[in-house]
């Protein structure tokens, strides 16, 4: 009978996903749920047929230079491949996967639940009513800004923007976008969307900027000091991507200045460190990367990594195999 893989899992997943792993593969878990340091890390690459990392682990062209001549698949519990090095990986010969399109509409949730807590002022007005500073009702008290007629910018219209522009245009949304293609006609008149392609134009006439797209190379940055400032001063910023592709000192100092109006943020360049600029600030929400996270988009990602894990030991191009040619 031929050996049963080894499959190493660096993080807590899902009981039916980690149960049905158990069954289907020679599978080590990671009952602790905490992280696996560097040493940890170069021990699992070393041994495993197959590593299922997540977006935690820094998957860097050194840890891929430790790794065991048997390791040829990391099957990445997650969409964005960031946490890669996917050159490195390619030149090792190492198959990458990921699980993208279960967590679209999550994600997409996530970012309407931010554009209404911040334009509604909402983690604002929890905190008051925790505090037991509300004094009643008043005309003029926690006035926000209403989304109907307001104009919506998404950077990166790939699934999740396309999720989120369906959303935007029920609560009466305009919809715009920036991309690096313009997204096929049908699609673009489905979504009533107009596209910019220049982003800075985009930017300076934008009431609401959604970020949306993946952080490669191209993106880190994106929304840099420069970019942040032809904002309007009444706007507010949202993101569920990856927090580099805003430059977070820049944008911390411009809301702490009030040349921005408002930020939820669920993602941070250093995770999970947030500056503690923000952390003062009412006008923002903050939220621990959590645009994902439900149970049933977890269970969907974990039933994808065992999809990928088997079709490739069968011999098959697994559904979800990463190009590094795609960033
Ligand atoms: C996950 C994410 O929380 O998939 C992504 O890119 O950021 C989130 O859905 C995380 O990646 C799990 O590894």
């Amino acid at each position: 009978e031929r050996k049963r893989p080894l499959v190493i899992v660096t993080r807590k997943l899902p009981d039916v996903i980690e149960t049905r792993m158990m069954e289907l593969f020679e599978t080590r878990l990671n009952h602790d749920d905490v992280a696996l340091d560097r040493d940890q890390m170069v021990a699992a690459v070393k041994e495993a047929d197959v590593l299922v990392p997540t977006v935690t682990d820094r998957i860097d062209a050194g840890l891929i230079a430790e790794c065991g001549p048997q390791l040829k698949l990391m099957a990445s519990f997650g969409t964005g491949v960031d946490h890669i090095d996917l050159v490195a990986a390619k030149a090792r010969g190492l198959t990458v996967t990921n699980t993208p399109g279960v967590l679209t509409e999550d994600t997409a949730d996530m970012t309407m639940a931010l554009i209404l807590s911040v334009a509604r002022r909402l983690a604002e007005g929890e905190r008051l009513v925790r505090a037991a500073q509300w004094t009643g009702w008043s005309p003029t008290g926690m006035l926000g800004a209403r989304l109907g007629g307001k104009r919506l910018g998404i950077i990166g219209m790939g699934r999740i923007g396309q999720a989120v522009a369906r959303r935007a245009r029920a609560f009466g949304l305009s919809v715009h976008y920036h991309n690096r293609h313009r997204v096929h006609p049908e699609v673009e008149a489905e979504l009533d969307a107009t596209y910019w392609p220049s982003l800075d134009q985009m930017l300076s006439r934008m009431d609401i900027v959604s970020v949306n797209c993946p952080r490669t190379p191209a993106t880190f940055h994106l929304l840099s000091s420069r970019r942040l400032k032809l904002l309007r001063r009444h706007a507010l910023i949202v993101n569920t991507s990856r927090g580099e592709v805003i430059d977070e000192t820049a944008l911390a100092q411009m809301l702490k200045q009030g040349e921005l109006a408002g930020a939820g943020l669920d993602v941070f360049e250093r995770e999970p460190n947030v500056n503690p600029k923000l952390l003062k600030l009412p006008n923002v929400v903050l939220l621990p990367h959590m645009g994902s996270a439900t149970l049933e988009g977890r269970i969907d990602m974990g039933q994808k990594v065992i999809v990928n894990i088997r079709s490739f030991i069968d011999g098959h191009v697994p559904p979800d195999q990463v190009l590094e040619t795609e960033f």
